[in-house]
């Protein structure tokens, strides 16, 4: 009973998720699912990714988030287009969420739009939301098993930010070992070391993103 329930669920999500792609290809907007545990450092990176594409793109934000609009505030300082989804303790964005906050975006100026989900390695890799492609931020603080306990989100995502890496020498992340675990469960996964602290990688992060979203 359980099975045939989430197989509906999915079913339904994914009819909405097909109209949303098909809404953001028609309006030329690209769109990036950036999914990750909570404190992974996704809306860092955004800030930071933000600053540097301002005046190449131009970006438009929605912000999932189970109850604050701390993140959607922290956008709107960087003088960029956000709406604010919270799902109530949801654990993660669904099609339908995004089809309903779609109207309140002039997507035909919008070249990227990024979509920060829920934080959580599991959940919101589960469900479609229209996006083009999906990216997974794991922080070097969460621990070096986490791609193989986590395998679903890894495998879904086209990019992994491996971040804080500032922070490697004070953890035993082992890089090379996260990084061939990685490979083995996506072998053309692309992977970023970065650091928001120092800026480390986040230029070819940010020339990745741009080479995406002019494809
Ligand atoms: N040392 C270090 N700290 C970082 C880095 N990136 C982010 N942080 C810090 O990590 C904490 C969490 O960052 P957020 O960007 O809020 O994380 P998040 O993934 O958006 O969190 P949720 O939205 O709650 O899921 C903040 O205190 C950031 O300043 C980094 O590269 N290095
Ligand atoms: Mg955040």
């Amino acid at each position: 009973m359980e099975i045939k329930l989430m197989k509906n669920i999915l079913g339904a999500n994914d009819e909405i998720a097909a109209q949303n792609r098909k809404l953001f290809a028609a309006r030329g907007v690209v769109v990036m699912n950036l999914m990750g545990s909570p404190g992974s450092g996704k809306t860092t990176l955004l800030e930071q990714t933000l600053t540097r594409l301002a005046d190449k793109i131009k970006i438009a934000v929605i912000e999932g988030d189970l109850f604050t609009a701390k993140d959607a505030e922290r956008i709107e300082r960087a003088g960029v287009d956000v709406i604010q989804i919270n799902t109530a303790g949801g654990c993660h964005l669904d099609a339908p969420m995004i089809q309903k906050v779609c109207a309140s975006l002039d997507l035909p100026a919008t070249d990227l739009l990024i979509v920060e989900n829920v934080g959580n390695l599991v959940c919101p890799a589960e469900f479609d939301i229209g996006e083009n492609f999906k990216a997974v931020v794991l922080s070097i603080t969460e621990g070096d098993d986490k791609p193989l306990k986590y395998p679903l989100i890894f495998k879904e995502s086209a990019a992994t930010v491996l971040n804080k890496i500032d922070l490697l020498p004070f953890t035993n992340f082992n890089l090379p070992a996260a990084r061939e675990d990685l490979t083995t469960l996506h072998p053309t996964i692309k992977i970023f070391e970065t650091s928001c602290t120092n800026g480390a990688g986040l230029d070819a992060w940010t020339a990745w993103l741009l080479e995406r979203t002019a494809r």
